[in-house]
């Protein structure tokens, strides 16, 4: 079933993409506002939907100020955290949307915010009014919200986080060795996004080993460098601790580290194994290093503070990717709104180092290059690479994707028949794929530039894929508007891209996942250990089927389809070994 297309006319198809990702109908699949639900784009812009439901007092009244209920200021504050504070903000600062604060938008007025909350703007804020998104009497609302002063939502510290953390087994009454005879490293962790809960997946059978209750929409799994406990977070900033070393693995200690989170990691340097885990949040805007063996919290940090370029401070700048180094006992935390890289040295928690890299805004996701000395991330909103060597805990350089919105997962390593080592992002607004040369020693000419680019299936990729043992490059385009080509997969034969305008072949993972109703969508390959199979998720709404489709890398054919009730609303897939020994 593998249809061989040729290169796709790139100008005009990275217009197109653009165009349709932004006009898109999506499956309505996640927990989210129905406006968020509808637009691949705004599918992908965050949801503070746990913010949204604190309760909270109209701040205090000043002359002038529009007159509104509490249950209209409460009402009003839902819709803002659901829908807007994921561009404009929580405290209304402005991130990639504008700033909204009391002082501006009172210069503003009633009517300018009215009609702009109807109409929306090319500059991509929505029209929430026109597209009925929000009724007449809820524009008049927000307008009317927007000229008072911003309800703070609550800060998360020390005493918060004491009061969510549980140890359910002590560390003295678990296992001294495996009870299992699970082959762990071969496992695969999925998030069942909308049931808030994790499937564990055996890697050769595909049998379903258990499934485990976690955070609500559940987000990314990481691995203890050990292999032994799994840690899953999800947007309700809750973080569980798998052990998979029990009889039947289940959660051995638990916390919630926020209000709203995205991303965990554990500390892989040589002497430190599972010695520490760290949680970053979106709000408050701080990380927290926690104690390995039982998730105690042991050190929380803000991220607040000056925007690298222009030096104004900004108060919620949210901690996007985390990932571990494996050449210092450090930590890179991604600050997304000051443009930051911090580097956090665990070595002593008390006397804490941390050094901060000016890199770019909006930083969001990434990973390492295949010696894993060099960190390579996106500022998705400024179509940028940034690079990091983590041996010196310095920036290398910053790299133009010249594609729009690089979202490259943790990127895929393949070696290149003319460049060497490189590293892909495929990106969210096109259809194109960046491959940057990673490999300063053997082909200084080509590190760290964009060395060539690629057109794959359409606009609204969100992840790339390759393995050591594998001649492929996987790219897929789950937010594309269209249902074949979000259905769909394109698979680059490495040694082809010696050609100038290499083909791709097509692998159908939704025909093959021979779903009757929905327009589920393609997300995510994950490698096996052995890599020589990916598996793709095919996401569905939460109340229709869904299912993984296994691809045999060698000959690209279909090996086999896991479906099960159970499966509701797959989307990432973590590898236990891939993910604890950073392969991809
Ligand atoms: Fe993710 C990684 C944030 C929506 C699936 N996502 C990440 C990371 C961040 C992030 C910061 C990097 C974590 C790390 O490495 O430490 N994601 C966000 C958002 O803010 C956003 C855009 C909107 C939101 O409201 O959350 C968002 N993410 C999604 C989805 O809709 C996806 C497709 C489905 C889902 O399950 O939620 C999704 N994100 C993923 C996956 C990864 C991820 C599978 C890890 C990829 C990997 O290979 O490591």
């Amino acid at each position: 079933m593998n249809i061989r297309r040729p290169k796709l006319k790139p100008l005009l198809l990275a217009g197109v993409a653009v165009a349709l990702v932004f006009s898109a109908q999506v499956v309505p699949a996640q927990e989210k506002p129905a406006d968020h639900k509808d637009a691949a784009s705004a599918a992908y812009q965050p949801s503070m939907t746990t913010l949204g439901q604190l309760q909270v007092e109209i701040p205090g009244r000043k002359a002038g100020d529009p007159v509104m209920t509490p249950s209209e200021y409460q009402n009003a504050n839902t819709i803002y955290f659901e829908r807007c504070a994921g561009c404009h903000g929580v405290l209304r600062k402005g991130a990639t949307g504008k700033a909204l604060t009391a002082d501006i938008t009172r210069k503003l007025g009633y009517e300018h915010l009215r009609d702009f909350i109807t109409y929306g703007s090319p500059a991509g804020m929505p029209n929430w009014g026109s597209s009925g998104s929000l009724t007449e009497d809820e524009v008049d609302m927000m307008a009317r919200y927007l000229l008072l002063d911003p309800a703070a939502p609550p800060e998360f510290g020390m005493p918060e986080m004491r009061a969510s953390w549980k140890v359910i087994v002590a560390p003295e009454n678990r296992p001294t060795e495996k009870m299992n005879d699970w082959d762990i490293d071969n496992l695969f962790s999925v998030t069942l996004r909308d049931s808030g809960e994790i499937a564990l997946i055996d890697g050769s059978t595909y049998e379903i080993k258990t499934i485990i209750e976690t955070g609500y929409a559940v987000h990314i799994s990481r691995i203890s460098a050990s292999g032994r406990y799994l840690f899953v977070i999800g947007r309700d900033a809750k973080v569980v601790m798998i052990d998979l070393w029990m009889d039947v693995p289940g959660p051995v200690a638990e916390i919630k580290i926020g209000t709203e989170a995205r991303s965990v990691e554990t500390s892989k340097f040589k002497g430190y194994e599972d010695k520490y885990a760290i949680a970053g949040a979106y709000w408050p805007p701080q990380f927290v290093i926690m104690d390995g063996d039982t998730l105690e919290p042991l050190r929380i940090e803000s991220t607040r503070g000056m925007i690298y370029d222009e030096q104004i401070y900004h108060p919620e700048p949210r901690v996007a990717a985390i990932l571990s180094s494996h050449y210092k006992p450090e930590f890179l935390v991604n600050v997304k709104e000051t443009g930051k890289i911090m580097m956090v040295d665990y070595s002593d928690i008390q006397s804490l180092k941390i050094t901060e890299i000016n890199a770019e805004r909006f930083l969001h996701d990434g990973g390492l290059d295949s010696t894993q000395r060099y960190f390579l991330t996106a500022a998705n909103a400024r179509n940028k690479i940034v690079v990091v060597d983590t041996k010196e805990s310095k920036l290398v350089s910053i790299v133009d994707t010249e594609g729009q919105t690089p979202h490259p997962g943790r990127g895929a390593n393949i070696i290149h028949p003319t460049y060497g080592p490189v590293w892909a992002t495929s990106h969210l607004g096109d259809d194109t794929v960046a491959l940057i040369g990673t490999d300063p020693e053997g082909h200084p000419e080509y590190a760290w530039k964009m060395v060539q680019q690629l057109y794959a299936l359409g606009g609204g990729s969100l992840f790339v894929k390759s393995h050591p043992g594998s001649e492929h490059l996987y790219v897929d385009a789950t937010l594309n508007p269209d249902a074949e080509t979000s259905g769909s997969v394109a698979v680059f034969n490495v040694s082809d891209l010696a050609q100038e305008e290499p083909e791709y072949t097509v692998l159908p993972i939704v025909e093959w996942a021979n779903i009757a109703e929905g327009q589920p969508r393609v997300v995510q390959g994950e490698f096996n250990q052995a890599g020589d199979e990916i598996w793709f998720s095919v996401w569905n709404a939460a109340d229709k089927e869904s299912a993984i489709v296994v691809v045999d890398d060698k000959t690209l054919e279909l090996k086999h389809v896991i479906k099960d009730p159970r499966l509701i609303t797959p989307t990432g897939k973590f590898n236990v070994y891939n993910t604890r020994a950073d392969v991809y």
